[in-house]
């Protein structure tokens, strides 16, 4: 079956785009602006939005698409599930008073799931957490990750690092879907969930649905319940390995702040993704927004590229992913990030490899200051 990557826009008041999202027409959608929706469809699904009123324009056929972008050089400057342990390794057996690399779990497929403890302290009172590649396809989000633990581990003798690490904790695991990811090196460059075998055949559960708060209170594209969907929930709240490690970590932990890492289109997301009501709490949301508005433009400053703060809800409806749950269940500062490119033309998924470079480097004012403000004594 053929698939593509198409634009759709709404041709009529009888089809808006909001229900285009909100129906569950099992779409894999990338990108969502204010007038358009950019997608990856079988042809058949194609053919059926049109019919529905949709404006459907293909940008690609998905297989040349993979083609152009997906070369031997593209992949060069990433890790591989191999490559990032023997990486994570060097970092810990270089830095062992401050450093540790901990199993936090094991995946569908038995691979383990590796995080880096970093601070001068086993246990301290202070501590955040950093999570990539709760999806496969989104390579770079292993990137910025993993070379946020080396510039901590780089900087730790000198301020401000050197002071965090005397009162806190900084746990960074770069790669949450390591079956998944090596899925994606070695046979579908696209493959976004876990490696699950669901029943009756299909494979693969979305981890970034699969967290316990408000689980499986949607049905939608962008949060489905067919598991062949790209956005498949999964049976039950934490059916995943890969999710309980991260939940057992942040429980056992009391990780106080989160930060996880997506590609893309270049948002800093802050809760509620589950729905379009704002946090509850002012305090709450003004400090949420804030940082995230911060965060923003933190990462302007640098090369002056534009990251969109909004409520992760304004880009699509989603229940059960990360940042609910530790906002949710722990009242923690939580965000996530989607990183570049800003579209589909630039890559997509597919970022070039000269990109991962300056995309850390925006990225990097702003996850030091995420981690100033979680372990920042409480003031008073
Ligand atoms: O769909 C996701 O899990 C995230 N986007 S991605 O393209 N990386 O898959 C966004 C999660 C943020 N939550 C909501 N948008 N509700
Ligand atoms: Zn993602």
């Amino acid at each position: 079956m053929a698939s593509l990557i198409a634009r759709v826009t709404s041709s009529s008041a009888r089809s808006p785009l909001t229900r285009l999202l909100t129906a569950p027409l099992g779409l894999d959608v990338w990108e969502v602006g204010p007038d358009h929706v950019v997608l990856q469809a079988e042809e058949v699904q194609a053919d059926r939005l049109e019919a529905m009123g949709y404006l459907v324009e293909q940008l690609q056929m998905t297989e040349p698409y993979v083609s152009a972008f997906a070369t031997e050089a593209a992949a060069a400057g990433y890790h591989t599930v191999a490559t990032l342990e023997q990486d994570l390794r060097r970092l810990a057996d270089g830095h062992p008073e401050i450093a540790e690399l901990v199993e936090i779990g094991r995946s569908v497929e038995g691979r383990p799931l590796w995080a880096l403890r970093i601070g001068e302290r086993r246990g301290s009172a202070r501590k955040v957490a950093f999570f990539g590649c709760h999806h496969a396809r989104e390579w770079i989000s292993v990137e910025v990750p993993y070379r946020l633990a080396e510039h901590l581990l780089d900087n730790s003798s000198s301020e401000p690092v050197q002071g965090w690490l005397q009162q806190g904790e900084v746990w960074v695991a770069p790669m949450v879907n390591p079956d998944g990811h090596e899925h994606t090196r070695t046979t579908d460059r696209l493959w976004r969930k876990n490696r699950r075998r669901n029943e009756r055949g299909s494979i693969g559960v979305d981890p970034n649905r699969n967290y316990g708060y408000m689980w499986g209170t949607l049905d939608v594209s962008t949060s489905s319940h067919v598991p062949s969907d790209q956005t498949y929930v999964g049976p039950r709240a934490f059916s995943e390995p890969e999710v309980r490690a991260v939940r057992d970590l942040v429980a056992r932990q009391l990780i106080g702040g989160v930060l996880s890492y997506h590609s893309y289109s270049q948002l800093v997301l802050y809760p509620w993704g589950y729905t379009d009501d704002a946090i509850e709490d002012e305090a709450d949301l003004s400090s949420m927004r804030g940082l995230a508005e911060d965060i923003q433009d933190l990462v302007k400053g640098v090369h002056g590229t534009t990251y969109v703060a909004q409520q992760a809800s304004q880009l699509y409806p989603t229940a059960g992913d990360t940042t609910d749950w530790t906002y949710g269940e722990y009242d923690v500062p939580s965000l996530t990030i989607e990183l570049r490119p800003a579209s589909a033309l630039e890559g997509g998924f597919i970022l070039p490899a000269d990109q991962i470079e300056p995309c850390w480097e925006e990225n990097r004012p702003a996850a030091l200051e995420f981690i100033r403000r979680v372990l920042a004594p409480p003031q008073g």
